[in-house]
């Protein structure tokens, strides 16, 4: 891995090995500028904050340790992609600006599709620290500072990060250090169990005694790590629920053990009923994290998040923003989203996420939450995130965790000028567009309407229309001869009910419900006519064969630009437009196939529908 795959393609290859805080860093990045005159001031309080004035031809940035970092990289991209330098005090809308990696020890990536752990293999540490450094530059250059390393199902031997691979974690951490991000561990709320206790009740004052004792024992190994992310009472990991404790006891329990050395919990809320009978019409999976959280809202201690999913779902490729997002007042809420693929084309079908974060903050005031997650696109493949344009979902993170109001055409506009100079305007806007709307394809193809959930069960990628209709996980659509979704409304599961007004009502009528939102909320006749006069059927065919017909315009948009790619670029590039297409084929296909097996309806334009 180097520089010349990223959007760092024109810094320097490395840097100077042995650089000790984030402004030696920042002065190495600048010594590969030489004709920027700017001059570095310190002032300690200003921590990640910073300022940039200019004075005839000198310039001078004065900010926090890791703030003249983060203007450094502001000050150099914006030579780099010809842009202004912004006036005033720039902070970020958020402290804790956080990746999740879901790395197990033995080396394999829990949903990562850019090969295996940078940091685990084995049942171990092992790493190459001159890939850690790219990494850890990279994340800093677009703001991370929170980097939690191992996956949240804690997994086979991953408790020992908290034991005795603690002096590894630590010298892991070392090498963050300097970039001014700090490591999180994701933690096994049984780890009580597992060294001999018979119960890991939050309530039991011995494990309480356990959890202070490991806390101040990870501490004194890593006195600057953030916290411990916890998944708890979800899809068979260990929680307060087996001892019959609520999630604020369990929680609280960690934080008083962690808050002596300033430590913070993140405790994921992503808890439902994974083992849900079909046939069950009344549990509806969406509501649950509402359900189980709002009643506690307010008992959870200061040094407590609760990470909540962008949808109340899984990150599907159109979800409503979840409603216990928009309404828990008296809770720390951080929003958890998802730059690895699962759902999303696995870094092989082209999706570039700006687009879609936009939406959610549209309908979540950004000051509703206090941190930002995203679940990691990284790995050991050599341009690090799978396809090499997957880079602009890692770079787009860090550009809204700083400020969430950024527009995605300036996120990926200026992704392309720093990745690949030497576009002429032309091609560059041609690649600009194709990520822009690359979204919106792979909906039509895969998901119109907000029919999610037709995926291979397990491996989530591909169609598979009944794959997970008769499965525990609560993913249904109940698609019949008639009809197809759930009805959310108040009239069916009651689901809406969660929102808060105006949403509410938005989602409760069919008729102002967005059409992307439709088969979210309501269960629809096939012949139900929509806002633009066509039936639901006609969409579902429409929208199949458009993505499709779209997917093989990016693919010769794809072949213009190849040729001025970096030859390694221009490779994957071609070679997974090509798997793109062929999955879009086959969503086209086996999804207008069974709903026009079950339905018995023709497409109006009479289009090769098989029978
Ligand atoms: C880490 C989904 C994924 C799981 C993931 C889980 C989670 O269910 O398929 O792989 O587990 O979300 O977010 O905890």
């Amino acid at each position: 891995m180097n520089a010349n795959h990223l959007w760092l393609s024109q810094f320097a290859d490395c840097l100077p090995e042995h650089l000790a805080t984030p402004m030696d860093v920042a002065l190495a990045e600048l010594a590969a500028f030489p004709d920027l005159p700017v001059a570095l001031r310190l002032q300690e309080d200003l921590g990640d904050q910073w300022r940039w004035e200019q004075s005839g031809t000198m310039e001078q940035l004065t900010g926090g340790m890791t703030g003249l970092l983060y203007g450094t990289y502001a000050r150099i991209f914006a030579h780099l992609a010809r842009q202004p330098m912004p006036s005033g005090v720039q902070s970020p809308a958020y402290p804790l600006r956080m990746l999740n990696c879901w790395d197990n020890l033995s080396g394999n990536v829990e949903r990562g599709y850019a090969g295996r752990s940078l940091f685990f293999e084995n049942g171990a540490l092992a790493y190459d620290p001159a890939r850690i450094r790219m990494l850890a530059r990279l994340l800093a250059s677009c703001s991370v500072n929170v980097l939690c390393i191992n996956n949240v199902n804690v997994i086979q031997e991953a408790q020992r990060l908290m034991e005795d691979l603690l002096p590894d974690v630590a010298e892991l951490a070392a090498l963050f250090r300097p970039f001014g991000i700090r490591l999180m561990l994701s933690c096994d709320f049984a780890l009580p169990v597992r060294h001999g206790l018979s119960t890991a009740d939050p309530l039991d004052p011995q494990v309480q005694k356990f959890w202070n004792d490991r806390a101040e024992k990870v501490w004194h190994a890593v006195p600057d790590l953030v916290g411990f992310v916890v998944k708890a009472d979800s899809e068979h990991r260990p929680g307060p629920f087996t001892y019959g404790r609520t999630h604020a006891d369990g929680a609280n329990m960690l934080a008083r053990a962690v808050k002596p050395f300033g430590g913070t919990i993140v405790w994921r809320a992503f808890v439902y009923n994974c083992q849900q009978d079909w046939r069950d019409t009344m549990t509806d999976r969406p509501k649950a994290a509402y359900d189980t959280y709002m009643p506690l809202d307010g008992s959870f201690d200061d040094n407590v998040i609760l990470q909540i999913k962008n949808g109340p779902f899984d990150f599907q490729v159109r979800e409503p923003v979840s409603p216990a997002l928009l309404s828990m007042q008296h809770t720390h809420l951080a929003m958890e989203l998802q730059l690895t693929q699962e759902y999303t084309g696995q870094q092989i079908d082209i999706f570039s996420m700006p687009p879609m974060w936009e939406e959610i903050f549209h309908d979540l005031s950004p000051a509703r939450i206090c941190s930002i997650a995203a679940v990691a696109n990284i790995g050991r493949d050599s341009c690090i995130v799978g396809h090499p344009f997957a880079a602009v979902n890692l770079y787009g993170y860090g550009c809204i965790a700083w400020n969430p109001c950024t527009k995605p055409e300036e996120i990926i506009d200026t992704w392309c000028t720093l990745t690949y100079p030497s576009l002429c305007p032309e091609k560059h806007d041609l690649l600009k567009n194709l990520l822009l709307r690359s979204r919106r394809v792979y909906e039509k193809y895969t998901a119109p309407l907000s029919l999610c959930w037709m995926v291979v069960p397990s491996i989530h990628y591909g169609p598979s229309p009944e794959g997970y209709e008769f499965t525990p996980w609560g993913t249904f659509n109940r698609a019949d001869r008639n009809a197809v979704g759930v009805d959310r409304t108040s009239k069916g599961t009651g689901y809406v009910l969660q929102y808060p007004a105006p949403l509410r009502d938005l989602y409760e009528n069919p008729r102002t419900c967005p059409d992307v939102l439709l088969l979210f909320f309501h269960r629809m006749r096939y012949d139900t006519i929509l806002s633009d006069g066509r039936t639901l059927i006609q969409r579902i065919y429409d929208d199949h064969f458009e993505g499709y017909e779209e997917v093989e315009a990016m693919e010769q948009d794809l072949y213009q630009l190849a040729p001025l790619l970096p030859p390694e670029d221009r490779e994957q590039v071609c070679s997974r437009i090509i798997l793109q297409k062929a999955n879009a084929r086959e969503w086209r296909d086996v999804v207008n196939t069974f709903f026009h097996r079950l339905s018995g309806i023709e497409d109006v334009h009479n289009r090769k529908i098989y029978d």
